[in-house]
């Protein structure tokens, strides 16, 4: 785990929701976007600002969380917490918030800005932090459920045409196995996977032992968020991994699932647990454990984009992530450097702190609400 870093004086936090525009719409199996809602957390404190993003989506589809809901915990209960103590070193916003039950993604955006002040007082980057390994990752790229099998595959013959080197579709009952059967014909050497979003049940296990036919680096989350027996019986059914995403809320769950032999993969993203920390300590867990782990990503703005990076570049992720350029959704991110894509990777922001400046200009064109709460 990381040294501890020195705490931080709060003197306000202020939070944002933002609406980009995406470059198309992205559909999964529970909906289509195709503007993304996000909050953007500024925290001022005696040495300097930080920024965080809480991944969160406008409508609680993807898990329990939505971004209203963020914001009123945020307002009412989370940064008040903060705020009172004064002054917080980014290992301690984890116990300081712990009385405040879920809300994870919250919880992540404000003590991602909390770290990345910390880190900018100390001129330290994030990645060197978190214990960065590397200074550019490889980008895999997510790609929706598209109208036909054979849009998916002109959709998808263009990311291989950027560069990125994995390649993970999208699935939903009825659009399973043909999809993904004419990804791997028309590309029978790219590494491929496929994330369900918890669409299916086990009484579609037969359904999905289809996809042992298609040579898949994994399937990612078929069932439920709770179903952790389930995904162990279904592992053992499959030859392809079972990857869990939306299951792995903490490493407690981390430490569960691989006890139950539920996934023999796991998707890492700092919202969904918490925060960076919490996902560092899930890499330490499953890496000790000889299980391979990847970044996952929650279309995240420059801000989440250069701190996945960063956790991405950590020695236990062997898969490559869902740490794609900011081209991939945004026309106009809000850092001034947006990620791009070279030769299929993303380079490791290497500045103080999260390692990229905020286009002010940007952010106040995405901004639809702001508040300001102080101590
Ligand atoms: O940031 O590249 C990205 C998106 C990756 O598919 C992605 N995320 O379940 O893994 C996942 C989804 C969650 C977001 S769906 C709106
Ligand atoms: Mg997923």
């Amino acid at each position: 785990m990381p040294d501890p870093l020195h705490p931080v004086s709060v003197r306000s936090v202020e939070l944002r929701v933002l609406h980009i525009p995406l470059v198309a719409p992205f559909t999964t199996s529970f909906g289509t976007e195709d503007v993304r809602e996000v909050i953007i957390v500024r925290v001022e404190t005696a040495d300097g600002t930080g920024w965080g993003e809480v991944v969160t989506q406008a409508a609680p589809l993807y898990s329990s969380e939505y971004t209203h809901g963020a914001w009123d915990v945020l307002t009412r209960f989370l940064i008040p917490a903060l705020l009172e103590r004064g002054t917080v070193a980014p290992h301690e916003v984890a116990p300081a918030l712990e009385p405040i039950v879920g809300h994870r993604m919250a919880k992540a955006g404000l003590e991602l800005a909390i770290l990345d002040a910390a880190l900018r007082a100390e001129g330290r980057s994030l990645a060197s932090h978190l214990g960065a390994v590397r200074d550019r990752v490889p980008s895999g790229v997510s790609v929706g459920i598209q109208r036909d099998p054979a849009a998916l595959v002109e959709t998808v013959r263009g990311y291989l045409a950027e560069g990125y080197v994995r390649i993970k579709i999208k699935i939903k009952p009825g659009r399973d196995l043909a999809d993904t059967a004419a990804v791997r014909a028309a590309f029978p050497d790219i590494p491929l996977q496929v994330d369900a979003n918890s669409a299916y049940t086990l009484t579609d296990a037969d359904t999905l032992a289809g996809l042992d036919d298609f040579d898949l680096l994994l399937v990612e989350q078929p069932l439920q968020e709770d179903d952790l027996v389930d995904h162990a019986t279904l592992a053992r059914r499959l030859r392809t991994p079972v990857c869990l995403d939306e299951s792995i809320v903490s490493r407690k769950a981390a430490a569960d699932a691989l006890a139950l032999g539920a996934a023999s993969v796991v998707n890492i993203k700092a919202g969904r647990v918490g925060g960076y920390l919490e996902a560092v300590a899930i890499h330490d867990l499953c890496r000790a454990a000889g299980i391979p782990v990847w970044c996952g990503g929650m279309l995240e703005t420059g801000i989440g984009r250069a701190a996945n990076a960063a956790l991405a570049a950590l020695p236990g992720f062997t898969l490559p992530g869902d740490v794609s350029a900011a081209s991939r959704f945004y026309a106009r991110d809000i850092v001034t450097e947006p990620a791009v894509l070279d030769d299929g990777h993303v380079r490791v922001p290497t500045g103080p702190g999260l390692g990229v400046e905020i286009d002010t200009a940007a952010l106040e064109e995405h901004t639809m609400r702001r508040e300001v709460v102080r101590a």
